[in-house]
């Protein structure tokens, strides 16, 4: 591994994460987790390109203080020439922007019962955005990948100590994504510079992959011929059962739909407020094996299902628009839900399926709405 165990004496919380007791509410520590980590207001689903202060955030320790004249991406491992890239050199190479869709691996863990503590997410963890800089597949290439290489692996400069392990947070992927032609070193995001959040002044975008893949504030990018088993790899997004289980990697996106909530909201349960009138549900749709090939909508807490109108995506792994007309004629309460199928044959479970760290959760969205 490449992190320590920190010091028994600190007294900090260590393996494995505490889950919640039946009917227990959320806590202090996850009620300053989610302050820190804001979700995607679900009405900015309306938005193709999710402006940079709606899209969501997941920083694991602190954001590293970043000053972009003395930023080095060192690039080495199991390569014939290691390089140091300054930004002002990254910024010179071949440019590309791609559209995609990023979504939290934890997303939908606090619907699940009982809730393993960590990121109370609800179904906003999830975002869209250009993402702009170079490609790092030809900068492996340059520097003259080892035969028997198989892994690589990026880090940031933040640091932190979790579970009881000090690290500084790295994950890798296998050799053949690290080559996808669409996996970025982007320095741009909607068009403007990253802002510190997103992991000013670099980060990792590899489409389709859940976000603990998409390093922020990447400083090194290490070639390995043996598979990376830091904390974050080995440790964490894991779906299992049980503390002790190896359990299976979580990697790519798996299908989900969400809707804009419609009418208006009560403020503190979110309950919405409707008229008896002719409307279109809209929303958007998104995998990580795309494309999305259909999204059904039922306005009758899950008896009967319609299929939704699709939109393009504005690249391949971008989300796709759905809309989906409804007249409720009868004043009263209705359960609205939504659910996507992909490409791969994977479809939305129509509950949660529990694991141990809450990871994956696509169990369909359910909005309840008072017609008036
Ligand atoms: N260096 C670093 N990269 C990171 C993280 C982090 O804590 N540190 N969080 C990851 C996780 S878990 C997610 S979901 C995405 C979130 O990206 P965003 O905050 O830009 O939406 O960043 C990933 N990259
Ligand atoms: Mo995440």
């Amino acid at each position: 591994m490449s992190a320590t165990r920190a010091e028994p004496g600190l007294g900090l919380p260590s393996l494995p994460a505490r889950i919640a007791e039946p009917g227990e509410a959320i806590t202090m520590d996850e009620l300053r987790l989610a302050s820190r980590n804001h979700a995607m207001p679900l009405e900015a689903l309306r938005h193709e390109l999710t402006p940079a202060g709606l899209h969501y955030l997941l920083i694991h320790y602190d954001i590293p203080e970043a000053e972009p004249g003395h930023w080095r991406l060192r690039l080495g491992g199991a390569v014939d020439r290691p390089v140091e890239l300054s930004l002002a050199e990254l910024r010179a190479r071949p440019r590309v922007t791609h559209t995609v869709t990023l979504e939290c691996a934890g997303n939908g863990r606090a619907l699940l019962d009982p809730r393993p503590l960590s990121q109370p997410w609800l179904d906003g963890g999830v975002g869209t955005a250009e993402w702009t800089g170079t490609p790092l597949a030809p900068l492996l290439r340059e520097a003259g990948l080892d035969p028997a290489a198989v892994e690589v692996c990026f880090t940031g400069a933040d640091h932190g100590v979790e579970r009881g392990v000090e690290q500084t947070y790295a994950r890798s992927l296998p050799l053949a994504e690290a080559l996808r032609e669409d996996a970025l070193l982007a320095d741009t995001m909607n068009g403007a510079p990253l802002p510190p959040q997103h992991g000013a002044p670099l980060r990792l975008v590899v489409p389709g992959w859940y976000g603990m893949a998409q390093v922020k504030w990447l400083t090194e990018v290490t070639v390995l011929t043996e598979p990376f088993t830091g904390f974050q790899q080995v440790v964490a997004y894991r779906f299992k059962q049980e503390a002790e289980d190896p359990g299976e990697p979580v990697t790519r996106i798996g299908p989900r739909a969400l809707m804009v909530p419609p009418g208006f909201p009560d403020f503190m349960s979110r309950v919405r407020v409707c008229e008896r009138t002719a409307q279109l549900l809209t929303g958007r749709a998104w995998s990580g094996r795309p494309p999305v090939t259909a999204v059904e909508v039922s306005t009758d807490g899950g008896l009967s299902w319609q299929p939704a109108a699709l939109g393009p995506a504005a690249d391949t792994y971008a989300w796709r628009p759905w809309h989906h007309p409804w007249h409720p004629e009868v004043p009263g309460t209705y359960r609205l839900m939504v659910r996507a199928s992909d490409a791969s044959g994977r479809a939305q479970p129509a509950g949660p399926d529990w694991n141990r760290q809450g990871m994956g959760n696509n169990g369909v969205q359910v909005v309840d709405v008072v017609v008036r």
